[in-house]
């Protein structure tokens, strides 16, 4: 079993055990240790083979054995049993907003409800809310739930969530009275998915606010409609594609709005520690204060609580509780890179391959965004479908290249190619036309089903051939649509240090790959990264700011990342 194989396993034990009744103690060991197994970077078998499984912190005894059972066997007895002893309805039960695991045990245990349609039924015919504990206002808001799993509660890729959050911003913006307006959550730590979208606002008067977000437009439904929080679902097209999500604004008043807002940014374990911090201090953190015995701590940004607790600002990339709350105490936080900092990008597909813009237009577009050269990497003859350029136009695209820089002002394009790595790890053109490249970006098009040694042998012998500069999406994952291929992500890493080849944070919001796990082990192997948008039209250049977010939660600084350099840098590094 691999790793997020083995992390979905414990994840859903914990949630069992909750299903169970077991405290939560029990419960939280093994929600922590999925998450603990899941930034891993490492090779989990390896660990696992090296008997070194408790060096991973939270892992305690117990999760050690059900781990390694895991890894070696690719099963658990313990797992089967606890799964034995729910209907596979109850699990879906837990996905409906609103509900967790007590109420959906109070309601399989009294009313022995064991799917959605029952729990809808039930809720109809007013038995839910008859239950104790439960009441009319609980089972209107199960019914809403439903309702809203039914129709998204699934995760949306970052760039839409963005897009969706942005017109609800600029649709409150107007309004009179507000103070000031962020985004919090997982969109502000720029998680590459997103749950749903949260908005806080500082103003005195939380009413005619909340009634301007009910009812902006998008809102196809109102979950609630509170003095202090107001929820809807909104569904909204972004590009060809109709998007829904659930949104939540918070309204609260300006001397709250610090804590507030570094509260609702999260994430959650964060949240946990800071707040221990607090307690460690003789202090108490929430969301609307931090408070000693008698009085509360004065603070009006983010800045003056960290401050408060000893800290230097934690930027909310890095608020994920992998090492920032010590970083920060030790004023050892990476100078994190800015968008700004990136002078031109690689990985751009034009006309002569699949992309939908010329050479001169993609060139235009990329001088526009402040850039000062654009790497030029169409794909390689082998493939096919993608109109991939033979030998031949490798030399007419080179030479229609020369002649536009002779021409074009502000920007420089460097001849490249996506070079496809064939299944054996040879590359798709001989050693004379890969010399002809200023840079190459070897990528996995084809038989993505190899297995994991295959794979990684595959791409270590792509990666270390002379003439490749980068590796192109190192996974090859779709976000929410199909997994990467199996590949060891640190035998490469390494390979690539060995071999000085950088490896792409690949921007394109569909992909971010490498994600920022791997990002961040990259930069501890001393691997350089560079973030490239993977643009397919001019309009998706400027994707490269999704790879800035990804570089940023895997600490990377600005010398980590190869496309910060000037236009002489670059084109030195190129010709060793
Ligand atoms: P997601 O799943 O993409 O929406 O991710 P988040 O991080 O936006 O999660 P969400 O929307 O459930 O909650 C927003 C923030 O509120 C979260 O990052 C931290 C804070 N928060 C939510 N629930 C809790 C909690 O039980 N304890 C603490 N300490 N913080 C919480
Ligand atoms: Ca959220
Ligand atoms: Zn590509």
């Amino acid at each position: 079993m691999d790793k997020s194989q083995v992390a979905a396993v414990l994840d859903e034990i914990g949630t069992l055990l909750e299903l169970q009744g077991e405290n939560s103690f029990r419960c939280n060991a093994y929600h922590n240790g999925s998450r603990a197994i899941q930034q891993y970077s490492g090779s989990l078998p390896d660990l696992v083979a090296a008997g070194q499984l408790s060096t991973i912190p939270g892992i305690g005894e117990t999760l050690r054995e059900k781990i390694t059972t895991l890894v070696q066997t690719g099963k658990l007895p313990f797992y089967d049993d606890l799964k034995k002893k729910f209907p596979p309805g109850v699990l879906d039960m837990l996905r409906v907003p609103g509900m967790g695991p007590k109420k959906v045990k109070a309601l399989y245990d009294t009313l022995h409800i064991d799917s959605l349609d029952k729990l809808k039924q039930a809720c109809e015919a007013g038995q839910v809310a008859e239950l104790k504990g439960f009441g009319a206002k609980t089972q209107q808001k199960i019914l809403e739930g439903l309702a809203i799993a039914s129709q998204s509660g699934q995760r949306v890729r970052i760039d839409q969530a963005l897009a969706i959050a942005e017109q609800l911003m600029d649709g409150l913006k107007s309004c009179k009275g507000i103070q000031r307006i962020e985004l919090c959550g997982s969109l502000r730590r720029r998680r590459e998915t997103i749950k749903d979208i949260d908005i806080l606002v500082s103003a005195d008067d939380a009413g005619p606010i909340m009634d301007r977000f009910v009812q902006l437009p998008g809102v196809t439904n109102v979950t609630g409609h509170g003095e202090t929080k107001s929820s809807v679902v909104v569904s909204l097209g972004i590009g060809r594609e109709m998007v829904s999500m659930n949104a939540d604004l918070r309204v609260v008043d300006e001397q709250q709005f610090p804590f507030a807002l570094m509260y609702f940014t999260g994430s959650k374990e964060h949240n946990i520690r800071l707040r221990q911090r607090a307690i460690d201090r003789g202090l108490k953190l929430n969301e609307y204060e931090l408070a000693g015995a008698k009085k509360s701590v004065p603070c009006k940004s983010e800045e003056d609580i960290y401050r408060a607790l000893d800290m230097d600002y934690v930027p909310p990339e890095l608020r994920e509780d992998t090492g920032e709350i010590d970083a920060a105490e030790q004023h050892h936080l990476p100078a994190l890179l800015e968008a700004d900092d990136i002078q031109g990008v690689f990985h751009c597909h034009t006309t002569w391959s699949d992309g939908a813009a010329s050479l001169e237009e993609m060139a235009e577009a990329a001088r526009k965004l402040g850039l000062k050269y654009l790497g030029i990497g169409d794909h390689s003859q082998s493939l096919t479908v993608a109109n991939g350029l033979t030998p031949a136009r490798v030399k007419q695209q080179q030479h229609d290249i020369d002649a536009l820089n002779a021409k074009l002002k502000g920007i420089h394009l460097f001849k490249g190619i996506e070079c496809d790595i064939l299944a054996d790890g040879r590359l798709d053109y001989d050693d004379t036309v890969l010399a002809s490249f200023d840079y190459v970006v070897a990528s996995v098009h084809s038989y993505f089903n190899q297995p994991e040694p295959e794979m990684t042998q595959r791409i270590i012998r792509a990666i270390s051939h002379p003439k490749v500069t980068m590796l192109g999406h190192a996974t090859g994952r779709l976000l929410l649509r199909r997994e990467g291929y199996k590949v060891d992500l640190e035998a490469v890493l390494k390979a690539a240090a060995k071999n000085g080849t950088l490896i792409e944070i690949n921007a394109h919001p569909q992909r971010l790959d490498i994600d920022w796990v791997h990002a961040k082990r990259a930069r501890e192997l001393g691997v350089k990264l560079v973030i490239n948008p993977d643009a397919h039209a001019t309009g998706e250049i400027a994707l490269y700011r999704f790879g800035v977010d990804v570089a940023r939660r895997g600490w990377l600084e600005k010398k980590d990342v190869f496309n910060t350099q000037t236009l002489a840098q670059v084109t030195k590094a190129l010709k060793r």
